[in-house]
């Protein structure tokens, strides 16, 4: 393990250097508290022994220094010729984990350092608890934000991501469409193919149409066999464009069934334009929702926008 010596004076910076050495620590040895910070500032160092009385730099502001900067735990311990109680709180209150006083009893000095390591050992410890919580908090953020079966985002991944993006879009005054995807006559799917075929179809029809997407748009399962669809800088033309190609893209699908059948759907889209600088996007779903009601009543596998 690496450490850190600072201490101008000559003599007891080799006497502490040797000693150290001997006990297994590879040793950096500096003579003030701004080689030492510098020393700390270039490499990954997480135990210091610092004298306190040092030119330039002295032991407690180099303990305070550390303690303010954003760096990996170091564990330090003060030498002080200072016994009184007075300086030893000044020493601690600066940031120093422990002291020892000069002249020091080497075999006192190694086990102090045993103790630094212990901490440090629990730091190590608990900082990788850490980053595996933090690992497994981000899993289960996805799995939260996830739809399992369709495998893209899910309603309320959806609710934030429209949020997020009609905010913008009143913040830019710019557009952004919603598409609400309909499969026609799923549950006839279900009667005739069984319930584990409609999953698959489901989950094909999810695939296809987040391949056909654009790269800025995004796509969700809104509920049941309905999916909604985000699309950011649109106009009623080109959005409706949009829908009628992912029309296309549902009703060319082949889903294959075990005795060789290839099941085909199709979806009927009700689309909806937000006016620019809006940040309502409730109403807008409500417009696309209703498009969708008329694409059913006119007879299904088709494109409808309002406002026209
Ligand atoms: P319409 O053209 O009017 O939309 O007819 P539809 O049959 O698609 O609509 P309806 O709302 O009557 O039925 C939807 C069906 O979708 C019924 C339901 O069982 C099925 N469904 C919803 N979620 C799932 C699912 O996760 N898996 C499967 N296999 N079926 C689902
Ligand atoms: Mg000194
Ligand atoms: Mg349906
Ligand atoms: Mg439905």
């Amino acid at each position: 393990m690496k450490i850190l010596v600072a201490e101008d004076d000559r003599a007891t910076r080799l006497i502490l250097s040797r000693a150290l050495g001997s006990w297994g620590y590879d040793v950096i040895a500096v003579s003030d508290g701004e080689e030492a910070w510098q020393v700390l500032s270039r490499e990954k160092m997480r135990l210091l022994v610092s004298d306190w009385e040092m030119p330039r730099l002295e032991g407690p502001d180099l303990c305070r220094r550390i303690r303010q900067a954003s760096m990996a735990y170091v564990y330090a311990l003060l030498l002080t010729t200072h016994k009184d109680s007075d300086r030893i709180v000044e020493g601690l209150d600066a940031g120093a984990d422990d002291f020892i006083t000069k002249p020091f009893n080497p075999a006192e000095l190694r086990a102090r350092l045993g103790v630094g390591r212990r901490i440090l050992d629990l730091q190590d410890e608990l900082a990788l608890k850490v980053d595996e919580l933090e690992r497994a908090n981000g899993q289960l953020a996805k799995i939260a934000a996830t739809d399992p079966l369709m495998n893209i985002g899910n309603r309320r991944s959806f609710e934030l991501a429209i949020g997020r993006v009609s905010q913008k879009a009143a913040r830019e005054e710019s557009r952004y469409g919603v598409l609400m995807i309909d499969i026609d006559h799923f549950k006839q799917v279900n009667d005739r193919y069984g319930h584990a075929m409609g999953d698959r179809v489901l989950s094909a029809v999810a695939a296809a149409l987040a391949n056909a997407k654009g790269p800025s748009d995004e796509v969700f399962r809104y509920g049941g066999e309905e999916l909604v669809m985000i699309s950011p800088g649109q106009t009623a033309a080109s959005l409706h464009d949009l829908g009628e190609r992912l029309r296309e893209v549902v009703a060319s699908l082949r889903v294959a069934c075990q005795d060789g059948e290839a099941i085909r759907v199709t979806a009927s889209l009700g689309v909806a334009v937000a006016p620019a600088g809006s940040a309502r996007w409730e109403a807008v779903v409500e417009y696309a929702d209703q498009a969708l009601y008329a694409s059913k009543n006119a007879g299904r596998n088709r494109v409808t926008s309002i406002p026209r």
